[in-house]
């Protein structure tokens, strides 16, 4: 296999556990553990795993997930058992319903998709990476006591917390289709995490139904965390070229006013085009535009997944994004090679299967210049009551 020439002075690192992509949600889920395999293939037939620091992640302990989550929300996690097949109701804590099921080693799933979070902010703290890399985390819904929109525990805020340990200021970027409302929920009261979401938001229409932008947290007397909500709220089939600009233009002025000293990057693959959920017509060059950019930014970068729910344009992102991670990007085949395992699921669309290739029927594109336009200006606006 090609290995791929590691940057000197320069540290990525890569947290997985294979055991992850080995559970199920259950028959026609949206949510696959298992298109974390697909783009480990790729990651690995490319070569990349070679330039990077590799690291089988443990199981988040009891301690780390009560950072975040209740005691009584964790036992019952822990306990719950698989109910019946037809069952479509949920439960306590939302669970068991059909967004988020109880199924088979769910406790462990958990666990270990938040280890992967936490090991790679703490690679952070101490600099032993620059850039590093869970992509089976990101489940940017869960609540203190409470499973959202397939996600259970939330791996992003406890490895924000870590991060805190060590730095002042910590900007969260999601660039997941859906609104990440329990990231921005868990550091409402506080000037030190400033959140930004970009997402499809149509009322109560699509999921969460949050976001829209005038939501910019909450501003009773005395809140320090007042402001710092940032939301785009965005409609069907918005491209690359708007998306990438909307996306340079704020993080860019986040950036300048709130002066973070890490980034955590949650990369959602459901805002790609042909995405069975997402409703975006953004390319894996569009996503993966916004990676480089934050690298570029130079600051302690966490790397983290969320949503894709078609699973080959989800591997051709994540693998796309890993390699502008690693500095490699420009020299990766575009070809897919020969010996990658899987490789006839990339074949769907095309002869030679690639990497970046044109996804998805298009997207009537509903966002107009004046709508984007007014949403820079607003946050232009809102950014004047924040400071670094
Ligand atoms: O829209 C919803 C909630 C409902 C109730 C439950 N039914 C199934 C759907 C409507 C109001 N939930 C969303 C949740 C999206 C979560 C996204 C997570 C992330 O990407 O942001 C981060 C990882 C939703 N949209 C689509 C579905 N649920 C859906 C769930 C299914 C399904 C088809 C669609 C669950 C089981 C099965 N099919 C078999
Ligand atoms: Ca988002
Ligand atoms: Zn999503």
């Amino acid at each position: 296999k090609n290995g791929i020439v590691r940057p000197k002075g320069y540290n990525v690192s890569w947290h997985s556990n294979p055991e992850i992509e080995k559970h199920h949600f259950g028959h026609a889920h949206p949510m696959k553990p298992w298109r974390l395999t697909l783009a480990k293939s790729l990651i690995m037939s490319y070569g990349m795993h070679t330039a990077m620091d590799t690291y089988v992640s443990r199981l988040a302990t009891r301690e780390e997930l009560e950072d975040f989550h209740s005691e009584d929300y964790l036992d019952y996690l822990k306990t719950a058992k698989v109910a019946m097949p037809d069952d479509e109701t949920p439960k306590d804590y939302n669970l068991g319903g059909s967004d988020c099921p109880i199924f088979e080693g769910l406790f462990n799933y958990c666990s270990m998709y938040a280890g992967a979070s936490i090991d790679a902010a703490r690679k952070l703290c101490n600099n032993e990476s620059d850039i590093a890399i869970n992509w089976s985390g990101g489940l940017h819904h869960a609540k203190k006591a409470e499973a959202s929109g397939f996600c259970y525990v939330n791996d992003i805020v406890l490895a924000i917390l870590q991060l805190l340990r060590k730095h002042p200021r910590v900007l969260y970027i999601d660039i997941d289709v859906h609104h990440g409302d329990g990231v921005e929920e868990a550091f409402w009261s506080t000037d030190r995490v400033m959140t930004l979401s970009m997402h499809k938001y149509d009322g109560l229409n699509f999921f969460p139904g949050t976001g829209d932008l005038d939501r910019t947290g909450p501003d009773n007397e005395g809140n320090p965390g007042a402001h710092h909500a940032i939301n785009v709220p965005l409609s069907d089939g918005i491209d690359d070229e708007q998306y990438v600009w909307l996306f340079t233009t704020i993080v860019g002025r986040c950036v300048d006013k709130f002066q973070p000293t890490a980034i955590v990057l949650q990369c959602g693959a459901d805002s790609l085009a042909g995405d069975r959920l997402g409703r975006f017509n953004v390319q894996v060059q569009g996503h993966g535009a916004c990676v480089a950019y934050c690298k570029s930014l130079k600051l302690p970068l966490l790397l983290i997944g969320g949503g894709g729910y078609t699973p080959r344009n989800v591997a051709r992102a994540w693998a796309h994004e890993t390699s502008i991670a690693i500095g490699c990007d420009e020299t990766l085949d575009p070809i897919i090679p020969e010996h990658t395992p899987y490789r006839e699921h990339f074949r769907h669309d095309t002869l030679f299967p690639t990497l970046e290739q044109i996804l998805g029927e298009p997207r009537v594109n509903r966002n107009t210049k004046k709508k984007v336009d007014e949403i820079v200006s607003t946050i232009t606006e809102q950014l004047r009551f924040v400071n670094g």
